[in-house]
């Protein structure tokens, strides 16, 4: 078993910043947090970036800011969310791929999310996924439910292995609407990954108080880590998470209790098939439709 990759997902497109004032919603702060938490032992960021307003927006222009703001400060893997807002528009989520990042996430079907729908039609998966591959970038499987799971082996059987070569999904549990957030819903995953192309890589986050058991069921498992506020604004029982570096942190340790500490941003790179950072691939221009 390898040691363990550690995704930061500082802010998410749910939470208000006056709901959650810790929320790192400007540039500044995003940064700011980046660089905290990759001293920490986190390897790939995972991003939604505010407005003025600290509303979520996928704004060209601002996103392509944050993608060379985060590469210029960090070796953290920029990971830009497609998912963005349920509100957002297909095609503003498709834009995201023209901002260059070394990563992006690729949800494997519609679910209910809270009282809204997240909708991720066949057609609009099969057109992530497959300018991802034109354009040089690694996808994150975000899996919602058991079935996206079989989604996602049609999908790779259908148009091709992604850039890289290597498939690495995200198991997002305890979302109202999908899998719940446990020991059983991850080991059923486990099992479904075991028709997805030999050495898939999971990596796994439970939403709000189911954390900590998605924490210790993915490590058991073999599996990686995401944790941040996108996911949990609780630290535990009447005490709001006051940063991201507190969640990574406790990440990074029970990672290291489990005798798998976290991978650098070098090792993760190459487990996950990401050019390192230094390598000509990396400067590839995946701004270019
Ligand atoms: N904000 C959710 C509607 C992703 O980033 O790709 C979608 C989401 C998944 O967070
Ligand atoms: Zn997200």
């Amino acid at each position: 078993m390898t040691g363990t990759v550690i995704t930061v997902a500082p802010t998410g497109a749910e939470s208000s910043k006056a709901a959650v004032p810790a929320l790192p919603v400007t540039l500044d702060e995003l940064v700011a947090t980046a660089k905290e938490c990759e001293a920490l032992g986190a390897s790939i960021i995972h991003v939604h970036i505010r407005d003025d307003r600290a509303e979520p927006t996928l704004d060209q222009g601002r996103l392509r800011a944050t993608v060379a703001a985060l590469r210029e400060s960090t070796d953290l893997i920029v990971q830009l969310s497609s998912g963005g807002a349920v509100t957002d528009p297909e095609s503003d989520r498709l834009a995201v791929l023209d901002a260059g990042p070394e990563m992006a996430s690729c949800t494997m079907g519609t679910v209910n999310f809270g009282d809204g729908v997240f909708l991720n039609r066949w057609e609009f998966i099969v057109d992530l996924h497959t300018r991802m591959q034109d354009r040089g970038i690694v996808p994150e499987y975000e899996i919602f439910d058991l079935g996206q799971l079989t989604t996602l082996q049609r999908l790779l059987s259908q148009h091709g292995l992604p850039f890289g070569g290597h498939v690495h999904v995200d198991l997002v549990m305890g979302v109202p609407g999908g899998m719940p957030g446990t020991a059983a819903a991850l080991v059923a995953c486990e099992q479904a990954l075991r028709d997805l192309p030999a050495g898939t890589t999971f990596s796994a986050t439970g939403i709000g108080r189911t954390a900590i058991p998605v924490i210790l069921a993915s490590l058991s498992a073999g599996g990686h880590l995401r944790v941040g506020m996108e996911d949990t604004v609780t630290y535990a029982k009447g005490r709001p998470v006051e940063s991201n570096m507190q969640l990574v942190a406790r990440a990074a340790a029970f990672a290291q209790l489990a005798q798998r500490p976290p991978l650098t941003t070098a090792e993760t790179r190459e487990l996950l098939g990401v050019p390192p950072s230094n390598h000509p691939a990396a400067a590839l221009d995946r701004t270019k439709g």
